[in-house]
This record gives structure tokens, sequence and C-alpha cells, in this order.
């Protein structure tokens, strides 16, 4: 195996472009109007994201890195694996926790990184060859929704999906999502996937709504996106970020809501849309789970839970399953 950084793209610049058009079209023409999360994630959406992960409202990153810290080692005796899958793996922080316990097991080879976002990964897996000088890493850009059947197979393989991530998917996505990627794995291969735990709504809405206004510019973004890459004339400005807690489907609902009436008009699209003061855009839902639910869920895709963690204030959960 090649030691250092190999990057694979399955999304290209240019797909990228189409990809979104296809995204906003189609979001914006549905009822209730919707964007896909996906896109919030800029090298100014990674930023402001990171910045979120650090904002005291926001405990679920906390909460996983606190798991991780107490139980990388049970993890890394449950499943010894040489290849670390990371999907969705950003800036690879907690990562480390992982890598560092695989590799004390003795059987770590090879890092797999696999996010949307070219410019995140590259800088990631800079700083992953530099601290882990004997590991391969592997880095894949690309849409976890898509390109699942492109991740690299053999070895015995950990598939990490951290950080409650799922939670941006309906739970029929979800189901898919988890039985494509069960018809992925061999018999050794596991998946630990993080999630964020049901809890008191306004602690929930709290961590969707900072003093700070960080996730109000985070959840802008995504205009600002739009407005770049698809030529369009979004006035920032006209949108408030609104967060809110739907029980009835248990995830957070984050919108923008159009503060007054207004035309917006998307060069590439060739479209305008009017927005009348108080219309909403669905940008993202952050499904809660319970532990039950979580278990049932992966269940119905075909996969065992071998065992399952929470941090003490069980605030968020992190389950190790296997096919
Ligand atoms: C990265 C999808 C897990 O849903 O909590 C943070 C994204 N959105 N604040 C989440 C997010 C607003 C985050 N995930």
């Amino acid at each position: 195996t090649f030691v250092g950084l190999t990057l694979d793209r399955h999304v290209h610049a240019s797909d990228r472009a189409v990809n979104l058009a296809r995204d906003v079209l189609s979001g914006l023409a549905a009822n209730p109007r919707e964007l896909p999360p996906k896109w919030f994630y800029d090298a100014t959406g990674g930023m402001l994201f990171d910045e979120i992960t650090r904002l005291p409202e926001y405990y679920s990153t906390r909460r996983e890195r606190a798991i991780l810290d107490d139980h990388a080692s049970d993890i890394a005796a449950a499943c010894p694996a040489d290849t670390l899958v990371e999907l969705g793996s950003g800036t690879s922080e907690k990562t480390r926790l992982l890598l560092d316990a695989l590799r004390a097991a003795g059987g770590l080879r090879t890092f797999v990184a696999f996010d949307v976002d070219e410019s995140t990964l590259a800088q990631a897996g800079r700083s992953l060859i530099a601290a882990y000088p004997n590991l391969a890493v592997h880095a894949v850009v690309g849409d976890f929704e898509r390109h699942l059947s492109h991740l690299p197979s053999g070895g015995r393989r950990l598939i990490a999906f951290l950080g409650g991530t799922i939670g941006n998917m309906r739970p029929a996505k979800r189901g898919e999502f988890l039985r494509a990627l069960r018809e992925q794995c061999g018999s050794t291969d596991a998946l630990l996937l993080g999630t964020d735990l049901v809890k008191d709504p306004d602690r929930l809405v709290a961590a969707y709504d900072d003093g700070a206004g960080v996730t109000a510019a985070f959840n802008r973004n995504i205009l600002t996106v739009i407005n770049r890459e698809l030529g369009a004339d979004f006035n920032i400005r006209g949108f408030a970020h609104v967060a809110q807690w739907n029980a009835a489907d248990s995830w957070i609902e984050m919108r923008l809501r159009a503060v007054r009436d207004q035309r917006v008009t998307i060069d590439s699209l060739a479209l305008a849309v009017d927005f009348q003061r108080g219309d909403d855009l669905l940008t993202e839902i952050s499904a809660k789970f319970t532990r039950g639910g979580i278990t049932a869920e992966l269940a119905d895709a075909g996969w065992a839970v071998a065992q399952q963690w929470t941090d003490p204030e069980g605030d968020f959960a992190v389950t190790l399953a296997t096919p």
C-alpha cells in the first residue's frame, strides 16, 4: 500500500454546479420549499460549523468526543480493523481518537476519508499524514447518498458515521442508506454510528439558535453559496434564521423565513422566485433518536447492535453495529 495521501474524486467541480442547480430547482419548486443541507458546507460553511461545535449551547460534538475518549479502545477491541472509513469526515478531528485506538490495537493501515468538500478533505488529509506517518490516507470526494458503492473495499473496515449527520435524512432515506451500507459490508466489517438523542426541547432549540448568532450565519450561508455558484441575488438580510422542534417527527427544523416580500432571480436557472413575507425555506432537519429507536432502525436495515454507549448525561449515543 502507498503510505501518504491519495485523492479520488466522484464529485468534480463541474458536477458540483450541476448538482446544486438541480437541487435548487427542485427544492424551490417543492411545497414547502426546501434546500438540502449538504450545500451549507463550502469553505466558509465548514468554518462556521467548526465554530458551532465550540458553542456553549451546541453540546453534541463535546458529548460524542467524551464517548469516544472513554470508549475508543473498547471499539477497537470489538472491531480491530485495518481500515477506518469515515463518512462525512469534515476536518477528521474526532477521528484521531479512533485512529489512535486502532493503531494501539495493532492492525491499522488505512484511513479513508469520504466527504463532499474537496478543500476540507485535502486539508484534513495533509494534517493526518503529518501526524500518522505510517498511515495510508485515502481521501474520497463524494456524496454518501450517491457514491457509497465507490468506497474502497478490502481488509477489515470500521465505517464511522459520526456527529449525528444521519439525522439530516428522513426515516425512509436513513433506511435506504443503512441497507445500502449493509450490502457493501463483509462479515468482519462494522458500523460506528453517532446519533443525537431526544431531550428537553429548550436545550435542542438553543443548540440550533445560539446566542452569538453563529448558527444563523451558518444557515444563511446556503444563500451565499447559491448566489456565488448559480448567479443568484438572495438578499441575505431578507431572511431570518428559525429553529423549531418538531415533536411529531422527532427532529429539529432549520428554516430561513422571508422578512419581507421579495423576488429572487437565479441567473444560471433563468428563474425568478417570489417570496411573501413569512414564507419559509426548510434548510435542514436534524433528527433526534432514542436508544431503542436506533437499534430498531439498524435491525430493519440488517444490522445487529454489538454495543451502545452514551455520555453520562445521556445526551448522545454511539452505536457499534455488525452485519
Ligand atoms: C453536522 C448535521 C450533525 O445537525 O447538528 C449544526 C449540522 N446544523 N447546527 C447537526 C448543524 C446546525 C449538524 N450535523
